[in-house]
């Protein structure tokens, strides 16, 4: 008899851990108690495009200013319409974005696409600065040295994420459900905060590999571009951001 009541609770310990109320903390749910609490997801599917934190020719030598002006005068300013007019006068216009990545596999590719371009490009500009010999900081240096081993080892993560991606796509550097980092790569204009990413988590870090972000300076060698790219982060703000995910993760 004792040895059956010992096997019970051990069964009923076992089940209260393995379907207990938050057996699977990354889920829909979980995800959308986070994102909620992040300064961004007061966006909708009816934004505008912020200022560039710069000049178009302060990024240059690494992005000229040309590309620039190119990348976010029409090819982000043509998502951004295009995001609004696809979510205009549809359950969408005023759902947070960060609430739509949730459930993405609901909406059609034209949302999907259009609104992951609007937010990709402007997480993208956010984490750009001129060239100032930045380099991570306090928490999100511990968090890179305990997640990768070193920054080094960071830098070779992404940077083959982000040149083996194949064709038009996007790197990232993620705080994943329990508020590690994690390095991944997606097709198209797919991020980390959408439920179809294989990777899920809030973005701080991100490189543009579609061609339209660096052809007209470096041609076919996105190698370069990558290698280059890490002379312009801003650290400031890739570390704002990383404390900002943490807190919404872990609290
Ligand atoms: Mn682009």
């Amino acid at each position: 008899m004792k040895k059956l009541l010992s096997s019970i609770f051990v069964v009923v310990l076992f089940s209260a851990f393995t379907f207990g109320s938050n057996p699977l903390p990354a889920d829909n749910s979980f995800w959308s108690k986070v994102f909620s609490r992040l300064s961004e997801y007061q966006l909708t599917g009816q934004s505008k495009q912020l200022p560039l934190p710069y000049a178009y020719k302060d990024l240059e030598p690494t992005i000229d200013a040309k590309t620039m002006e190119i990348h976010y005068s029409k090819h982000h300013a043509t998502y951004t319409k295009n995001m609004n007019d696809a979510t205009a006068n549809t359950d969408n216009s005023a759902k947070p974005l960060f609430q739509l990545f949730t459930e993405i596999e609901n909406s059609p590719a034209l949302v999907k696409n259009n609104a992951g371009g609007f937010y990709n490009h402007l997480l993208f500009w956010t984490i750009l600065a001129p060239e100032s010999g930045q380099a991570p900081k306090g928490e999100l240096l511990r968090a890179i040295n305990e997640s990768f081993g070193s920054m080094d080892k960071l830098k070779e993560a992404f940077s083959n994420a982000a040149k083996k991606q194949f064709g038009s796509g996007w790197a990232w550097l993620t705080v994943d459900e329990k508020g590690k980092l994690v390095v991944s790569s997606t097709p198209n204009q797919d991020n980390p905060l959408m439920s179809t990413s294989e990777v899920r988590g809030i973005p701080i870090l991100t490189l543009d590999v579609w061609e339209h972000a660096y052809y007209l300076n470096y041609q076919n060698r996105r190698a370069d571009y990558v290698d280059a790219f890490w002379k312009i982060v801003n650290w400031k703000e890739v570390g704002r951001r990383y404390e900002e995910a943490l807190v919404a993760i872990l609290y």
